[in-house]
């Protein structure tokens, strides 16, 4: 894994259906992410925040809530990526709500092409997120990013990168989820997404989850992390938007970040739905900072 890592913060709530995201990289600044990485070993620079456009908070029309602010965003996520991979350093993207993994993904994906690595996104989330705007209860567009990464999506997201789809479904495994939409249930169906549900999960551990879900990651291997706070049980983290019971508790969460660590192939991350309107004194923002430094190889004690 690479010791380097740049914070891209990502003001912004323009995908969502709360207000209150926008403030989600100041509340991890905060809590101390950079500070506990630095505490690793790591070296890290705050590039601060990207600008875009404000949220005009209006309906959806055709389907899509903010439609042109959301490529706006995406767009600059997209490049600001793009150059931090560019530079051997790995992009940590504060966001923000999770549309923004269409630009940090795209980044990312065109990335691998370039170097001929394998890509594998870990896709943390108590939501499929793969609507489209036939199906989308909300028009919300953080309900759609994987969608629309797959190439099921209006054209200027389905086309913001060098190449559509910008990834194959096969690619992705989704850990977490537990709410799907009616629509939604069928399209993940039909592209054969690769999804741990609660269920799956209850059933068989978190162990078994993340082995199956980290198969084949190897020495050639790209692994994104898309971390969706909500993913969390909310009575741990009660600082997101869309809340979502029967989460994977602390100890769960930990295991899944730490299984990710021992692959030493985490090479980019989001970190994205955290939303201090709706945390207690930056609970949740501190768990995502403590979860984090799983991800970086924090354990207690030495492992062969
Ligand atoms: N599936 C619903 C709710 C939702 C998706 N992602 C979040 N919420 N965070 C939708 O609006 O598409
Ligand atoms: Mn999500
Ligand atoms: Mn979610």
């Amino acid at each position: 894994m690479s010791k380097a890592v740049s914070l891209i913060g990502v003001p912004t709530d323009i995908g969502a259906g709360h207000r209150g995201a926008s403030m989600g990289p100041e509340a991890l600044r905060v809590a101390g992410l950079g500070e506990a990485l630095k505490a690793r070993g790591v070296d890290v620079l705050d590039r601060g925040n990207l600008a875009g456009p404000y949220n005009p908070w209006l309906p959806p029309t055709e389907g899509y809530r903010h439609l042109n602010e959301v490529v706006a965003w995406n767009v600059a996520l997209r490049d600001a990526v793009a150059a931090e991979l560019e530079g051997g350093r790995l992009p940590i993207v504060l966001g923000g709500d999770h549309c923004l993994a269409i630009g940090s993904i795209t980044a990312v994906a065109a990335h691998t092409r370039k170097t001929g690595r394998k890509l594998r996104i870990i896709w943390l989330d108590a939501h499929a997120d793969f609507n489209t705007s036939a199906i989308t209860p909300t028009g919300n567009v953080h309900g759609m990013p994987v969608s629309c990464l797959c190439g099921i999506g209006p054209a200027p997201l389905v086309e913001i990168g060098d190449r559509k789809p910008v990834i194959d479904p096969s690619v992705v495994r989704q850990i977490g989820i537990r709410s799907v939409d009616e629509g939604e249930r069928r399209l993940v169906h039909d592209v054969g997404l690769d999804i741990y549900d609660m269920r799956y999960i209850d059933e068989v551990g978190m162990r078994r989850v993340m082995e199956e879900a980290l198969e084949g990651v190897d020495a050639d291997t790209h692994l994104h992390v898309s971390f969706d706070v909500d993913f969390l049980d909310p009575s741990i983290a009660p600082g997101v938007g869309t809340t979502v019971k029967g989460g994977p508790t602390y100890r769960e969460a930990q295991l899944v970040m730490e299984m990710i660590a021992d692959t030493g192939r985490m090479a980019s991350l989001d970190i994205v739905e955290l939303n201090p309107a709706f945390d207690k004194r930056n609970q949740t923002a501190r768990l995502a900072v403590d979860l984090v430094e799983s991800l970086f190889g924090k354990s207690t004690l030495m492992r062969a």
